[in-house]
């Protein structure tokens, strides 16, 4: 069996929990192949270190896995990463055309840490090796490892949306981006939604045709694409709710909550998670069901992400003050309507957390799946089910479509939403839960990187046929 090889912009221990739903799934998917992951290591290098060579690649073996790491130099960082892949990349492909910063410093930082990872990497690669590249930040290292003389198979997960064509093409380098797919054998998205919006980009911005076997030709190359909607892992999530922290925290919560109905959030902080459209639907609520005062609590955990960047800062600040109102407004010296956590929160906790929550929150403006909406799932108890609200923006609502499904920009229709989820009666719930519980189950993580896996090594066989 071929080696794989996973690369990613950030590398995680795959035995430590990490806040962030791609380190969740391919260290889940790793635990199980084994190989080398390889990423930046999280560091930046002292100035004086020579940038880019193959002595800065730092092995580490944990279990079946080697963990391969390059540190990046503080101009790397700023303009590769804050700059390129989430001051230009990261707003535009969730639609936020407004946040975006066009700069050409960022673009040409990204190219080098795109070529200093593919020369780094390559002396690490053997010929048989599977190459699995992950999301936004390394779009062109195929191309550079093509031109090192690469010839493995290459595979691309974008875990992120895909943007309608004329959203993608505001990004000034976007067409050489697109071409930069067509380095790799075969481009996996999320959901149906960003393969229609691949093949009308191709359609409208080249000369190419779709072939009928789920490839298009352009550039004078081939590549074959699909959806491989992400999933999680129920085995190790059924683990972690029998171990002695989650069954600590749903106890705690249940008898501190008892006379109340519990609603929980859980996010990254970010701009494209929707938290004050969230918590204005939630204030709507208070204000429109009074049977909710002194009794619906919403825990909001929102974890630290991204903190250099302005539009974070933002947005820290305006949760602060939109929690600050709801409570200084609605609560009672022994009912507080939000608890609002901004701090990231064990991992092992949060089936607890969620297990004990009647309602999950889970409105992006715009998200690839979101793994939240399916944990939350996968936690509760089958005869007494909590509720997934869940954005008609995130990849997972062509999934679960028995969710209660919101449009997170009307805040009266969400808060008649919360409200529906949290007055359902149980058979409806536990119809609800089961129907979704079952996709959950069809298409885990180990489906996704079978199935990618799979397709990978099929496109390959009829390229070289
Ligand atoms: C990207 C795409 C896509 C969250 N807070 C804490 C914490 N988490 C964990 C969750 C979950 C993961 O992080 C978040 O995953 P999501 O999928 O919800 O979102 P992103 O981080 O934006 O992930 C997304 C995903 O990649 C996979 O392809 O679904 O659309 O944006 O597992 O549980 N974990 C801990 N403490 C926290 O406070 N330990």
């Amino acid at each position: 069996m071929s080696r794989l090889v996973v690369v990613s912009n950030r590398v995680a221990n795959p035995h430590r929990a990490a806040a962030g739903g791609l380190a969740v799934a391919v260290r889940e998917s790793m635990r199980e192949t084994g190989g080398i992951w390889f990423g930046w290591s999280g560091r930046l290098q002292e100035e004086t270190q020579s940038p880019g060579t193959e002595e800065g690649v730092k092995i580490e073996t944990v279990g079946n896995v080697r963990l391969a790491t390059v540190d990046l130099s503080r101009a790397e960082y700023e303009t590769y990463y804050l700059g390129y892949a989430n001051n230009v990349l990261w707003p535009v492909f969730h639609y936020r055309l407004d946040l975006a910063q066009f700069d050409e410093r960022y673009v040409e930082g990204y190219r080098r840490v795109n070529r200093k990872f593919a020369q780094a990497l390559h002396a690490l690669l053997e010929p048989d090796d599977v190459i699995w590249i992950h999301d936004y930040h390394l779009i062109p290292l195929a191309t550079e490892l093509r031109a090192l003389g690469c010839d493995n198979r290459i595979g691309f997960f974008l875990h992120i949306p895909l943007p309608p064509p004329l959203v993608l093409a505001a990004i000034p380098e976007h067409a050489w981006l697109v071409r930069s797919l067509f380095a790799y054998d075969l481009v996996g998205f999320q959901t149906e939604t960003d393969v229609t919006h691949f093949t009308r980009y191709l359609e409208v911005e080249t000369n190419g045709t779709q072939l009928p076997d789920g490839k298009f030709h352009a550039f004078g190359r081939s590549v074959r694409f699909g959806a491989f909607p992400i999933g999680i892992d129920l085995d190790e999530f059924a683990k972690l709710e029998r171990s002695r922290e989650a069954m600590d925290m749903f106890d705690r919560m249940r008898e501190e909550y008892s006379r109340r109905q519990l609603l929980v959030g859980i996010d990254r902080l970010d701009y494209s998670k929707g938290l004050p459209q969230r918590l204005q639907a939630f204030r709507r609520l208070l204000e429109c069901h009074e049977e909710n005062l002194n009794r619906a609590t919403l825990i909001q955990i929102a974890a630290p992400s991204r903190e250099d960047l302005d539009a974070y800062d933002d947005l820290r600040r305006e949760m602060d003050s939109l929690c600050g109102a709801i409570n200084s407004d609605f609560g009672e010296l022994d009912w507080m309507p939000v608890r609002y956590i901004h701090r990231s929160v064990a991992r092992k906790r949060l089936p607890g957390l969620y297990r004990a929550s009647r309602v999950a929150l889970v409105t992006p403006l715009r998200d690839g799946m979101n793994l939240v909406a399916k944990e939350f799932l996968a936690a509760q108890d089958p005869a007494d089910p909590g509720v997934l609200v869940l954005s008609r923006f995130a990849g997972a609502a062509e999934q679960l479509k028995e969710a209660v499904l919101v449009n997170p920009y009307d805040t009266n229709e969400m808060a008649e939403a919360i409200h529906r989820a949290l007055t359902m009666p149980i058979e409806e719930r536990v119809a609800k839960h089961a129907a979704l519980m079952a996709t959950i189950r069809s298409y885990d993580v180990h489906w996704w990187r079978r199935r990618f896996l799979a397709e990978l090594e099929s496109a390959t066989e009829s390229a070289h046929a």
